[in-house]
């Protein structure tokens, strides 16, 4: 009878268990479990990403030391607005439900086109990269996060130095990045075009908490060809406390 009792009241939780799971998801989360990409509710972090551009938090020539005005403007206004308007179009010509976290595309990118895969990406990159500055940036992590850089790092410095090697290395255009793992550890990666490692195409799988954008048109008005000299100064506008939040909430 006891056991009876037990076994009822654990197919209820059971069930219930499951209700939450799916009211989650049609409250637009996703739970990615698929390629060793940890299990994240997206709708309860609080930082999903949606298919507009959202305003730049700084204005043009707010950042500077690293990257001046005019790339700011045609960055933010022709390149990254253009992946904004085709991802719409995408989404429309593939039945995209948009109200949704643009996460939930990005991890069953495989099942989208290839105009899909570059706009998604292109977009969720870039609205990361602008959230990702600030022109009061504090040059360094502080608590947790840098606890875990330091760990799996063995320091700051050598977490910028590979991070910035990832940069460099990339050949032609496309993006370094800190990530997530399935283990729930943090690492570094890059990945081609407008590619990120959310993907269930891409080689690198996790959640991004850190994007550098090194396609030319990020750098060459002041940089020409010395993308290494773009990467140095970048880390002078890294807003450390928005990579925080990514951190503690994605972790
Ligand atoms: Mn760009």
């Amino acid at each position: 009878m006891e056991k009876n009792t037990t076994r009822r009241s654990f197919l209820s939780s059971s069930a219930k268990a499951t209700l939450a799971i799916t009211a989650s998801l049609a409250a637009g989360s996703t739970l990615m479990e698929a390629c060793g990409t940890p299990r994240v509710a997206y709708g309860a972090t609080g930082i999903q990403t949606g298919f507009g551009q959202d305003p730049l938090p700084y204005s043009y020539s707010a950042l500077e030391k690293a990257i001046d005005a005019m790339t700011m403007e045609i960055h933010y206004t022709k390149h990254a607005a253009g992946y904004a308007t085709n991802l719409a179009d995408a989404a429309k010509a593939e039945n995209v439900d948009t109200s949704k976290p643009l996460e939930d595309v990005l991890t069953r990118i495989s099942k989208y086109s290839t105009k899909m895969r570059n706009n998604a990406g292109g977009h969720y990159n870039h609205e990361l990269f602008w959230k990702s500055m600030s022109p009061n940036s504090t040059e360094k992590p502080a608590g947790k996060l840098l606890a875990a850089i330091e760990q799996s790092f063995n320091s700051f410095d050598s977490f910028k130095t590979q991070f910035g090697d990832a940069g460099k290395n990339r050949f032609g255009s496309g993006w370094a990045w800190l990530f997530i793992d399935g283990d729930k550890k943090l690492r570094i990666g890059s990945t081609p075009n407008q590619d990120n490692p959310l993907m269930d195409v891409s080689d690198i799988k996790g959640l991004p908490v850190l994007g550098l954008d090194v396609w030319e048109h990020a750098y060459y008005l002041r940089y020409q060809n010395k993308r290494p000299d773009y990467i140095t100064n970048w880390w002078k506008v890294v807003d450390w406390g928005y990579v925080q939040t990514r951190f503690d909430r994605l972790s």
